[in-house]
């Protein structure tokens, strides 16, 4: 796998004092990085951050499609130990949770799923004893194949965030741009064609709900800057689709594989990778089990308006952009 480094946005001391300062204040001041009186405040905090340290929070603008913002300072001794799942997490690395919020609520408009982590708005990702095999983030010791987040449903993310908080054994995370890859006009044509459906994936408590199969939806999309992508191997059954579409879309892996980038995180790194553009996975690990495990906190954040997906996925689900939305998977 090539090894080109992501691109890296650094704050510098007085941005890392102004952002976890003022994460610090809306912690002490509401008791909890889930309250929703805090959630509801967001806006108004970020409103109230410098315009350099806006400017570094800034949405992706690159064809990378990600980026790396680096600069923030976990202090592992202070942080308690991983949690081995992640309902035990409660208030654990709480400051952490806020200081993501607001880098989301800088970016747009924080999201979270009622079937999924208790609704909870930052997830967190811990590898879990019983669940080592599964395509999910509480995986390990398989390949976690590369995937759009949410791909099955139109209200998913436009960009995701993966802040690390332990990374001892610098496991990577893989990212792979669909606009870096190499396809024949045929075959971005046959992808563009809804032929298989995608599947909710086994971190929604309630997948079993849905009943029956999704409709087929298009793997690519051809936007006004390019391409986006909307693909997740693991759930999307090719038994509907013909020959030609399968080789397509094997083709599209190859291409992905092909340019997928490697980030190892450090703690304090902030992974942003645009949702529509990248997908991520990540590579096998050895999990601990002791209290020392791979940590990361994740959020996904919605930017209305974003000419990046099909029309009809946009006008059904026109959320606004005022609110923070809890939506049901
Ligand atoms: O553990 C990782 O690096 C990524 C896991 C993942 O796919 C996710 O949290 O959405
Ligand atoms: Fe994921």
């Amino acid at each position: 796998m090539p090894t080109a480094p992501a691109p890296v946005r650094t704050l510098d001391a007085d941005q890392v004092a102004e952002l976890t300062d003022t994460a610090a204040k809306l912690l002490a001041f509401h008791g909890s990085a889930t309250s929703p009186a805090l959630l509801a405040d967001l806006p108004v905090m970020c409103a109230q951050l410098g315009e350099p340290l806006r400017r570094q929070l800034r949405p992706v603008d690159t064809a990378d499609g990600l980026f790396v913002l680096r600069g923030l300072n976990v202090d592992d001794a202070r942080l308690g130990p991983t949690p081995g799942h992640w309902s035990k997490a409660g208030d654990a690395g709480a400051l952490w949770d806020v200081v993501l919020l607001l880098v989301s609520a800088l970016m747009g408009t924080p999201i979270a799923w009622d079937g999924q982590q208790d609704g909870r708005f930052v997830h967190n990702i811990v590898p879990s004893p019983g669940h080592e095999s599964e395509q999910t983030g509480a995986s390990s010791s398989i390949l976690l194949t590369p995937h759009t987040e949410d791909a099955f449903h139109p209200g998913r993310a436009h960009l995701l965030l993966l802040c690390c908080m332990r990374n001892h054994d610098r496991i990577a995370t893989t990212a792979a741009s669909v606009r870096l890859t190499d396809l024949s006009e045929a075959d971005v044509d046959r992808l563009m064609q809804p032929v298989a459906p995608i599947l909710p994936d086994d971190a929604y408590e309630e997948a079993q709900k849905f009943g029956g199969r999704p409709a087929p939806v298009p793997t690519l999309f051809d936007s006004p800057e390019g391409l986006t992508m909307r693909y997740d191997p693991a759930y999307t059954p090719l038994g509907d689709a013909d020959e030609a579409w399968r080789e397509a879309y094997e083709h599209l892996g190859e291409e992905l594989a092909r340019v997928s980038v490697a980030v190892s995180l450090e703690p304090g790194d902030v992974l942003v990778v645009d949702n529509d553009i990248v997908v991520h996975g990540r590579v096998p690990f050895q999990a601990r089990y002791d209290g020392t495990d791979r940590w990361l906190k994740r959020a996904s954040v919605r930017v209305e308006d974003r000419p990046t997906r099909p029309a009809a996925e946009r006008d059904e689900h026109g959320y606004g952009q005022a609110a923070l939305t809890a939506w049901a998977a």
